[in-house]
């Protein structure tokens, strides 16, 4: 199949377009290198050494034979090249990953409100309308996130995407309709994956586009199959406070002799798959594309839930690491629960990677590997919700101790 990657370039990207290349597709990179670009503006990298994305392909090449083309493309501004490009290679699938995917960077100021809203919901926006334009029937796959739903449940575990409803008539009868489940983001990155999920109803209900929505957890661990095969096709590593996730920072804290960073009593649950799960979920969501006419696909990308705490200390307990419990720089529910369903991969034959010991020591021996590229400096969370989360936050001994340290 030829397959375009927006958003090729990133942590999930790379990964995937290899994965993907691997098992024998026809792979296009579209991406402008923001990622790259933020990575300068914050002064912070990769934990990992990134070589240049031409040069990722052609290590890729000269190890499997196999073609990676690149093309340098802002979908959220180039909407004549977009629609141009699309026309002319006409790829018979498209995932979308090309939207700023962190959460703290986005509430960052009103620049990174604007930047992550303005970029995110163009980028959904211009790449459907151009496969209206260009008469495409592309299977759209969309990188979207647990996030929209919200975290707290009700005690029922978190449907896949709809939510079977009763409305009363006038007449006092019942009627039964499927509708989105509520959405309830929890930051402005967070919110932009809700506006795209109206986008896509609106295209798939107006232009029949065939569109598959993966809410994904949050991903944890670093390498998959292909980016072991070699030194230089190594994937992107965030441990820094705005792209760094969760899991993956507590075991790089925990690698280089820095306290755990729990925000709050870390009593918040969350939906997490490993790196490997995630680049497999969208090789099965390709292959169960819906129907020209079917409403948007939607699946929960996620094997288990865990409480941020309890994942603390786990790791604490393997490497003997201190756990710091600092203010949170987040407006979130303290605690809550979460059950989600993701019956549909199971179905389709995803066997779940979950959290074992092995996986997390490789990710603490990549991390050990690369420790004296970490600026320890850039490792608190610092992106506040609001002017007064930021005011507690900045006062807090601990996390002053920490900023210093
Ligand atoms: N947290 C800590 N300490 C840290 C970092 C985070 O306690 O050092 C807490 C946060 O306060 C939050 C939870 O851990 O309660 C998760 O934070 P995160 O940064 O790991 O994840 P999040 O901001 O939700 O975003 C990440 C990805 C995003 C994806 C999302 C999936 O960056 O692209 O959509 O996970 S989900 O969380 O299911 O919405």
């Amino acid at each position: 199949m030829k397959i375009a990657i927006l958003g090729g370039d990133g942590f999930v990207g790379w990964p995937t377009a290899l994965h993907l290349s691997d098992l024998g597709h026809e792979i296009h990179i579209l991406d402008n290198l923001s990622r790259r670009w933020i990575d300068t503006e914050l002064g912070v990298q990769s934990l990992t050494p990134m070589d240049s994305i031409q040069e990722r392909t052609r290590i890729w090449h000269a190890e499997t034979g196999r073609r990676i083309r690149f093309h340098l493309i802002d979908l959220a501004r180039d909407y004549e090249i977009l629609k141009a490009w699309l026309g002319e290679h006409r790829p018979e699938a498209i995932i979308h990953f090309a939207e700023q995917r962190a959460a703290p960077y986005s509430m960052k100021s009103d620049r990174h409100k604007r930047y992550t809203v303005n970029n995110n919901v163009n980028a959904t926006h211009n790449l459907l309308n151009a496969l209206v334009e260009v008469e495409l029937d592309a299977h759209l796959v969309h990188l979207g996130t647990m996030g929209v739903y919200g975290y707290s449940t009700i005690g029922a575990a978190i449907p896949e995407g709809y939510l079977p409803v009763g409305i009363e008539t006038l007449g006092g009868e019942t009627v039964r309709q499927e509708i989105l489940y509520p959405t309830r983001p929890g930051s402005i990155y967070h919110m932009t994956k809700s506006l795209d999920q109206i986008l896509f109803q609106f295209y798939a209900q107006n232009d029949g586009l065939r569109i598959t929505d993966l809410h994904q957890g949050i991903v944890w661990g670093t390498h998959t199959e292909q980016t072991r095969r070699h030194v230089q096709l190594i994937n992107r590593f965030d441990y820094d406070g705005d792209y760094g996730t969760v899991l993956n920072r507590f075991l790089i804290q925990a690698a280089i002799g820095y306290p755990l960073t729990v925000h709050g009593t870390g009593g918040q649950t969350r939906a997490f798959i490993h790196i490997q799960d995630s680049v497999r979920c969208i090789e099965l969501a390709l292959k169960d594309a819906p129907k020209r006419g079917d409403r948007v696909r939607i699946f929960n990308q996620m094997t288990e839930t865990h409480r941020v705490r309890d994942l603390a200390e786990l790791v604490a307990e393997m490497t003997g690491a201190h756990i710091a419990w600092l203010p949170n720089p987040r407006k979130e529910a303290a605690e809550n629960e979460l059950v989600v369903r993701n019956d549909q991969f199971l179905a389709l034959g995803l066997d779940p990677i979950t959290l074992r010991e092995g996986l997390l020591a490789e990710v603490v021996d990549v991390a050990r590997r690369y420790s004296y590229r970490v600026d320890r400096s850039r490792i608190p969370s610092v992106s506040a919700w609001t002017r007064e989360i930021a005011n507690l936050v900045e006062h807090d001994p601990e996390h002053r101790g920490l900023r210093s340290a």
